[in-house]
């Protein structure tokens, strides 16, 4: 559907169970680095090394969000957020990433969820943004089997800490990212360009996600709600051998997860596609079983679509695939895939904008895992904001959410059970390979003096959860 059809419109309305809220990850914005215990992330020692993220940037000090978490609770409250997703930070958790837990980094996210609570504020928790105890990562990080049980005892330990003051428990965010950008294109950590590792990671990060939330619900029981948070390709033909492009991409992208997580296999076809890169040794009887646990809902993050077709061997190739170019490919088996250059508009990552593709997105979700509620856990925007005056006028980025907030609801008018909407990212923050040259936050951060500023798009968010509706 475009905004040619007939029954296009462009406004909206959410009931008043509809959850809308914000997220973050721990390194991205927490800073303090190296206190009260923490161990070192592969992040830490990513970005410590020269070359790997943009002008050298670090999440040592971040949005030293570890030191203003009392007043980013209040800015939360200021903008009526109705739930707050956050991420642990592992090696806050346990420096080593094994056995001995450490209670100052239990009692910051303990303080994080009761401050939320007080404030009527639903807390939503990844167990995993990213940020993998280095001791872990020495021993293979997440090529090496033992990492997902690892996984499992933390998970158990947060379950015990925080258990039923959790609304929803998420175990892994974007596990896509992890494999195929840490272990694939080496563009994230720990940096490795391996197309054999990639796969290797994506089994054990689908264990993790197992194990883990086994483990969650032996210990926390029914009190709360136990999710995973995919970021699907949405994707379109460009061309060329443009039916197997997509295929294969949506298998290595999409099913790779989705088969083990939500039906309990490996899809075929995926296992054909990369079987020049590894034969899957690494699955061992009763994981697939494992890996398949019941889940509440299903994180959906979505921002954009990508077009594909296959290399025809002799134009030069193209790899706008939107991701920081690291020599390294995060297609194992499917280098052959081209990803082109897609109409704008785009924002500031040069992602096309596409509000029809999440429309898309939901119901396609609905259609093949009917009986599965989902949450969109992360939608937004970078563009370069500057404060004038006081004020961020990011219309842009008002504009983005706006005809994102539109196509949710009507993927809602078409029978998708959608539960809630978290806008990426309450506070500008670390994008990862780029530092903090992207600005996501609907609250600007200043780097220097750590001063936050409610962007127009803030105020914008927060009159939306206030009066539940869009207008045209
Ligand atoms: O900043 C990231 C986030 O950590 C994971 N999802 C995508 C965001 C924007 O790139």
């Amino acid at each position: 559907m475009t905004s040619g059809s007939p029954d296009y419109r462009d406004s909206a309305t959410f009931s008043d169970d509809f959850l809308f809220g914000s997220a973050t990850a721990s390194y991205q914005i927490e800073g303090a680095a190296r206190e009260d215990g923490r161990g070192v992330s592969i992040w830490d020692t990513f970005s410590a090394t020269p070359g790997r993220v943009v002008h050298g940037h670090t999440g040592d000090v971040a949005d030293d969000h570890y030191h203003r978490v009392d007043s980013d609770l209040d800015l939360m409250s200021r903008l009526e957020l109705e739930a707050y997703r956050f991420s642990i930070a592992w090696p806050r958790i346990q420096p080593t990433g094994s056995g001995q837990v450490n209670e100052r980094g239990v009692g910051f996210y303990s303080r994080l969820v009761d401050g939320l609570l007080e404030r009527g504020i639903k807390p939503i928790a990844t167990l995993y943004h990213w940020d993998l105890p280095q001791q872990l990562e020495d021993r293979g990080g997440w090529t090496d089997r033992d990492t997902a049980y690892r996984f499992a005892e933390y998970a158990a330990i947060m379950g015990e800490a925080l258990g039923d003051r959790i609304d929803t428990w998420t175990t892994l965010n974007e596990p896509w990212c992890s494999a195929y950008l840490g272990y694939g294109s080496g563009a994230h950590a720990p940096g490795i360009q391996s197309g054999r590792a990639a796969l290797t990671a994506v089994h054990h990060l689908n264990l993790a996600h197992g194990l883990g939330t086994t483990e969650l619900r032996h210990v926390v029981g029914d009190a709360a709600k136990y999710s995973v948070t995919l970021n699907f390709h949405v994707l379109r033909g460009g061309g060329y051998g443009d039916d197997d492009a997509m295929r294969r991409i949506d298998a290595l992208a999409n099913r790779a997860f989705t088969g083990p997580m939500l039906r309990g296999e490996y899809p075929a076809d995926l296992l054909e596609d990369t079987a020049p890169v590894t034969d899957w040794a690494f699955v061992k009887p009763g994981d697939l079983e494992l890996i398949h646990q019941p889940i509440d809902v299903l994180g959906v993050n979505y921002y954009s679509t990508a077009t594909v077709r296959l290399w025809d061997g002799a134009s030069p190739r193209q790899t706008a695939d939107g991701h920081k170019n690291s020599g390294g490919s995060p297609w194992p088996g499917s280098e052959h895939v081209e990803f082109i250059e897609q109409e704008g508009p785009y924002t500031a990552m040069g992602w096309n904008i596409a509000p029809d593709g999440l429309e898309e997105l939901l119901v396609s979700l609905s259609e093949q895992f009917p009986e599965l509620p989902l949450m969109i856990t992360e939608n937004g925007a970078a563009f370069d904001d500057e404060v004038v005056d006081g004020r961020v006028a990011d219309a842009e980025r008002v504009d983005y959410l706006r005809r994102h907030f539109v196509a949710a609801s009507r993927a809602i008018d078409r029978g998708v059970d959608l539960r809630g909407y978290l806008v990426w990212s309450l506070l500008d923050n670390f994008e990862w390979a780029y530092g903090y040259t992207k600005r996501f936050g609907i609250v600007h951060v200043d780097y220097e003096t750590q001063e936050r500023t409610v962007k127009d798009s803030g105020e914008w968010f927060a009159e939306v959860i206030r009066t539940r509706r869009i207008a045209e």
